[in-house]
């Protein structure tokens, strides 16, 4: 019989010792045991901010920003030099193709740290000269890390979202305390080897495994030593944790759920249209916050652009990560399918007429212990259904006719989450007029999940609190000082 790997936890500088209770992590392709993982306990948990602390009061707090540019580049470099154990380490625990980990979840991690060390390379202070009746002064800023910060993350994009946050945490001069989704341990472990190898000192980075909440993630939240948290999930989780925090007043910064619009018009390009609305419905299975679940088509198109998506969805092919033709991985796991699937019957009590997809797909017994799922595209419903207003997080999508531009706008922006929206149309004034007014944090115009890493990122309404990315990252990572000096 196979070995099984156990992953602890990791508190300054050293694995844990063991002791904790161990639970599974299952992949979704098959329901075979990829790994143990030690659950961390309120004391595991005590040691790894405590740890943060340490750091931050000993070489860490005195580092020049060179210095830890320095030690980012580092990062990057290992990550790439050990792309192909992380590339095995998400896929293992994600089930998701070797190809799109390898071109969006791996590639990020480096990119992660090394756009956060640009950024902390290039940024100068906050410093301006005021005149007032009072007298002129010169008024700087001094930027200095927050101290301890907790950092929770999701299972869809385990590292891209993790090295998203740990890359401008260290950047600024913070400790960090991490802890990865239950479902995704692998690759938070072995970045915690990777930044060890980097020359950062013990304390700096520190993983702590579980649960949310009774567990690592509650325990975190709770603790009274970390001074910020920065959280990627469930908008509930979001509100759980903004009240755990509540007494201490502690910043948050908050990537939360979407139910993200698509708008298309009828002067579209609807091939680049098409194409564009297959991949943001269906990557990486749907689960990815960014993904379009509702579409709005101008009625002379509409029966052209759903019949072109429903092409798209029968196209999908499911299969072996490592099968190079397999498009399409399995859900995260058969809890999160009987969710999804929870929805394709709630569609279908609607009034929802299927286009293409629903149900699980039969892949043979080799894939029988997975959490597969095929897409489903629906139309017949409008904005008052539930499968319209709710985040579903699979490979799904509705949609409704609309008639005029004013029409399209007031339907996309009729939500209560507003992180991502997508408008297609070869009339370039109402691209940026309608991408502008749409009510959310990022919006496309002709092209979908295309990132610079500088630019704000983040959602209004249930989808988030703040923006991350080049120094929105470092303003919510660091806290001014002002000096203002009398002249
Ligand atoms: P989740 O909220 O269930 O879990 C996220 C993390 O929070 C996990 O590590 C979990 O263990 C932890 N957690 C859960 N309850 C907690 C609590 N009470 N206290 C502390 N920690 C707790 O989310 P998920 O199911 O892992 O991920 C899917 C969700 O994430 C979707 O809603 C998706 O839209 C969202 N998401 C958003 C973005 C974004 O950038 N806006 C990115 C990725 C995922
Ligand atoms: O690309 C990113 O930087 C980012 N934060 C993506 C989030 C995707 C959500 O699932």
């Amino acid at each position: 019989m196979k070995d099984i790997t156990v992953l602890r936890s990791f508190v300054g500088g050293q694995f844990t010792a063991g002791g904790g209770d161990l639970f599974d992590n299952v992949s979704p392709v098959d329901g075979t045991v990829v790994a143990r993982v030690e659950e961390a306990d309120q004391a595991v948990v005590d040691r790894a901010v405590r740890a943060g602390r340490v750091a931050l009061d000993g070489a860490w707090g005195r580092t020049s920003d060179a210095d830890r540019v320095a030690v980012l580049r580092r990062i990057a470099d290992r990550i790439d030099e050990r792309f192909d154990d992380l590339l095995a380490a998400e896929v293992a625990d994600t089930g998701k193709p070797f190809d799109l980990a390898r071109r969006l979840d791996v590639s990020r991690a480096a990119a992660n740290f090394r756009a956060a060390a640009d950024t902390v390379a290039g940024a100068g202070l906050d410093s301006f000269l005021s005149e007032s009746p009072a007298g002129r002064a010169l008024n700087y800023a001094i930027r200095k890390p927050l101290g301890v910060v907790g950092v929770i993350v999701p299972w869809n994009l385990p590292l891209l979202l993790l090295t998203w946050k740990v890359a401008p945490a260290l950047a600024a001069g913070n400790a960090v305390v991490v802890k990865p989704s239950e479902e995704t341990p692998s690759s938070a472990t072995l970045l915690a080897e990777i930044i060890t190898e980097a020359g950062a000192p013990d304390g700096v980075y520190n993983v702590i495994h579980g649960f949310g909440p009774g567990s690592a993630g509650e325990f975190l939240t709770s603790h009274p030593g970390i001074d910020a948290v920065t959280f990627t999930g469930e908008s509930r989780t979001g509100s759980a944790i903004m009240q755990a925090v509540a007494p201490r007043v502690l910043p948050v910064s908050f990537e939360l759920g979407g139910k993200n619009a698509a708008v298309v018009f009828d002067d579209a390009d609807l091939g680049r249209a098409v194409a564009g609305l297959a991949r943001s419905t269906f990557t990486n299975t749907g689960q990815i916050c960014l993904c379009t679940e509702r579409i709005y088509v101008q009625r002379g198109v509409f029966d052209e652009v759903a019949a072109g998506l429903a092409e798209h969805a029968d196209a999908l092919r499911f299969g072996k990560p490592s099968d190079p033709e397999t498009t399409t991985g399995p859900l995260i796991s058969r809890q999160h399918r009987q969710k999804v699937l929870s929805y394709y019957e709630l569609a279908e009590q609607e009034g929802a007429k299927l286009l293409a997809g629903g149900g699980i797909p039969d892949l043979g017994p080799e894939f029988e212990g997975g959490a597969w799922v095929r897409p489903a595209l629906w139309t017949g419903l409008d904005n008052s259904h539930r499968t319209l207003r709710e985040e579903i997080f699979g490979p799904v999508a509705a949609l409704v006719p609309f008639d005029t531009e004013d029409e399209a706008i007031r339907l996309a922006n009729d939500s209560d989450y507003g992180l991502a929206g997508s408008v297609w149309t070869t009339d370039l004034e109402r691209g940026h007029r309608v991408a502008g007014a749409l009510r959310v944090g990022m919006s496309w115009v002709n092209t979908w999940y295309l990132r610079d890493l500088r630019s704000p990122f983040g959602g209004v309404g249930l989808s988030g609190i703040g923006r991350e990315g080049g120094v929105h990252s470092l303003h919510f990572y660091t806290e001014p000082t002002n000096v203002c000096v009398a002249l």
